[in-house]
């Protein structure tokens, strides 16, 4: 019965798309077909899957490099359907596409990944990578921004990400924002769900005039709304573990699923990409956080399809 009660959308146009962001509209006027032409508006390309199983950046507890297929798998459950909320069908969707498992070595893990994600753009895909830890998002965002140029960066995340360094180490998934923010690749970077923040951290903000929008003060959907290219990063921890135990880092008072995805549905702009990061399997309970993470990313998927 998976997938009966969901449409597939015959075009994509930018009206719809604009249409989506007040609300989706996919359902609207869809038909159900196999023969898509163009379905892609000019400027985006194919949303791709991407495992980057890498997790060496880890401070704390190491296993996020396990995460990739088991999201894939929470994604394609019989449990459930391929629908997103909105009524769009992922199931057999030639809308995206999956570009397997990057090979990435320890030694040069940046590098491999920087130059996988630019062979991805060069494909005309919009990569959303599943991690892996979070440091994999300066690499990925290096190969975003030599195509597209300043990015808004909307990042969900406990944790603000932005240390100078950890553990001596500055390549950790602590500071992944930090460096991003030193090769000013960032129009503005936007943290969702933040309630870890120190001294420390508190001046890098200050420091590279980051919008931290602190969990306490949620909903807040306005400074969602951007303009130009945008990347989403969502670590995984930004939930609370209530409901997504399978984090290295669990830290209580965070958000509700339904929180994340209106955060989520609220985002406007070009989505250039988007990654998944942070999942750890080792420390998840009854696949309770992989199915949380086939959920986001079905969202995810809608939401770069416009819906
Ligand atoms: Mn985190």
């Amino acid at each position: 019965m998976r997938g009966s009660l969901c449409w597939i959308r015959k075009t994509f146009t930018a009206e719809i798309a604009e249409k989506s962001q007040a609300g989706c509209s996919c359902a609207i006027g869809a038909v159900k077909s196999t023969a898509m032409t163009n379905p892609i508006p000019a400027g985006h390309g194919t949303p791709a899957l991407v495992g980057i199983p890498f997790d060496a950046n880890s401070s704390f507890m190491r296993g996020t490099a396990e995460a990739p297929p088991i999201i894939r798998e929470a994604f394609r459950s019989d449990s459930t359907n391929l629908c997103t909320e909105s009524g769009l069908d992922l199931e057999g969707n030639p809308m995206f596409t999956d570009a397997g498992d990057m090979k990435v070595s320890e030694d040069h893990a940046f590098r491999d990944i920087e130059a996988g994600i630019s062979q991805m753009l060069d494909k005309g895909q919009r990569p959303i990578s599943l991690g892996g830890d979070h440091s994999i998002t300066y690499p990925i965002v290096r190969a975003l921004y030599r195509k597209f140029g300043q990015l808004s960066i909307i990042h969900f995340d406990a944790h603000p990400d932005l240390y100078e360094e950890f553990d001596g180490n500055r390549n950790s998934h602590a500071c992944p924002f930090a460096r991003i923010l030193e090769e000013s690749m960032v129009k503005q970077l936007i943290q969702v769900g933040i309630r870890t923040m120190n001294p420390h951290q508190k001046k890098q903000a200050e420091k590279y005039e980051v919008q931290v929008i602190e969990m306490e003060k949620l909903p807040m959907y306005d400074r969602l709304k951007r303009a130009g290219p945008v990347y989403i990063s969502f670590d995984v921890d930004a939930l609370d573990p209530a409901f997504a135990p399978g984090v290295s880092h669990r830290e209580p008072g965070g958000m509700t699923v339904r929180e994340a995805m209106r955060h989520l549905h609220a985002i406007t702009g070009d989505i250039v990409g988007a990654d998944l990061v942070e999942y750890n399997p080792k420390q998840d309970v009854s696949n309770l956080t992989a199915a949380v993470c086939g959920k986001i990313l079905k969202e995810l998927l809608g939401k770069m399809l416009g819906c």
